[in-house]
This record gives C-alpha cells, structure tokens and sequence, in this order.
C-alpha cells in the first residue's frame, strides 16, 4: 500500500458539484482508500484563462503503482466528460498525482512530485491544510513556499450548498448559531 495526494482542479460546467462526485467516485474504487480530503477552494485561473477554478486534495492510500493510478485517474475524468483542446484548457476534471509516497519519478508521460507543485497556491494551500508538516521529495517542507504563492488568489468555500447552510450565513451577523438552527453539514 501507498500513500498519495492527488489534486483536483475543475472550471467547466457545475465545478463545484463535480469535484464532490470525483472524491466520491475515487473512493468507491476498491483499489483507493480516500484517507482525508481538504476544504474546497475557489481560485483564480493560474497560467490559464476562463472561469476561476474549484480546487481540493485528497491523501489516498492505494494498491495500484503510480502509474496505474494515473491511468485510473484518466479513466475517472474521462467519465466526468474531460476534453483537451488545447494545453492549460477549461477543463470538467483535472486528477493530478502530487506525491505518490516519498517516489521520484521523472518519466515522459509522469512526473512526481508534480513538477508545478511548489508554484500554484491552489495545490499547496490545501496540501498544507492536509499536513502542516508535509514534506515534499527533494524540495522540503511544503509549507516553506507558501510565501511564493501569496498573491495568488484563493478562498475556501462551504462544501455543502444546503439551504440551510446560506441561511446561517445571512444570519450569522445578528445571530450566533444555536443548536437549533445549527446546519449538520459543512
Ligand atoms: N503527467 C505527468 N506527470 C503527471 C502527474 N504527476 N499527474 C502528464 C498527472 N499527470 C501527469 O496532463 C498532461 C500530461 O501530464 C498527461 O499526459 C500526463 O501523462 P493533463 O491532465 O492533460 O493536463 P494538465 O493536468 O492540465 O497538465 P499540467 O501540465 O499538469 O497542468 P498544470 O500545471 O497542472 O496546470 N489554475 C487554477 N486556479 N486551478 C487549476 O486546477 N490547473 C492548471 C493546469 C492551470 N491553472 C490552474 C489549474
Ligand atoms: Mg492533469
């Protein structure tokens, strides 16, 4: 068994609503044990253009090699409907392999660590949400490349979109929540 992180990024279609199908979908495969999932984040499209993205990361435990992994996380967002027109495109799922293990691997068609990792705050915030002491093979401790990415936009957003949920928001500046209007979810 190893340990993954595996990064998911989608601004095509109902993003929010399909990044919460993906970790589910992930962790109904019986080769994926979906150990813990980060916040979902709203972020500005970095080196790319279109609608701003939903990001998150999940920490995985699997049997499968990197790159049977891989190929499952192609196999699961070309059932999300993922096209590639042209690089860094709008896209209804992205699955990248961030850190499988503590492996290398600089192979053509796999890179690990993912090579832009260390760059773009909507990986590295939640990476480190996940670990604050996470260390990255070769390139130390995650956290350390936070203050790169600071102008980067990004903001963590509600998972659950109940009605509930909105009603404690508008609430939330006259009212402290009780027990009673308290939403389950989060
Ligand atoms: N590949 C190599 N290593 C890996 C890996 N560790 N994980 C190869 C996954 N794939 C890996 O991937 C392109 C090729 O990378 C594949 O053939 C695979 O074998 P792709 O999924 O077609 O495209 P991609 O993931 O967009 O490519 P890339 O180069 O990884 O893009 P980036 O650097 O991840 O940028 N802004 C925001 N706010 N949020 C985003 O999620 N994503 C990108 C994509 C740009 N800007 C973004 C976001
Ligand atoms: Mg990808």
């Amino acid at each position: 068994m190893s340990v993954a992180y595996l990064g998911l990024g989608a601004n095509l279609g109902d993003a929010r609503q399909t990044l919460k199908d993906a970790v589910v979908c992930l962790a109904q495969q019986r080769t994926i044990t979906v150990l813990a999932k980060s916040s979902l984040y709203r972020t500005a499209p970095v080196d790319a253009g279109g609608d701003d993205y939903f990001n998150c990361v999940v920490k995985i435990e699997t049997s499968l090699p990197a790159r049977q992994l891989l190929r499952l996380c192609h196999t699961v967002e070309e059932q999300f409907g993922r096209e590639r027109p042209y690089r860094n495109a709008p896209r209804t799922l992205d699955l990248d392999i961030l850190l499988y293990g503590d492996s290398s691997i600089d192979e053509a068609d796999l890179i690990v660590p993912h090579p832009r990792l260390t760059e773009r705050a909507f990986v590295l915030v939640p990476l480190v949400e996940l670990d604050g002491e996470l260390i990255i093979p070769q390139r130390g401790r995650a956290d350390a490349f936070l203050g790169a990415v600071r102008d980067q936009r990004i903001e963590k957003v509600a998972t659950c979109q109940c009605p509930m949920l909105a009603a404690q928001r508008e609430d939330e500046s006259s009212a402290p929540p009780t027990a009673s209007n308290k939403p389950l979810c989060r």
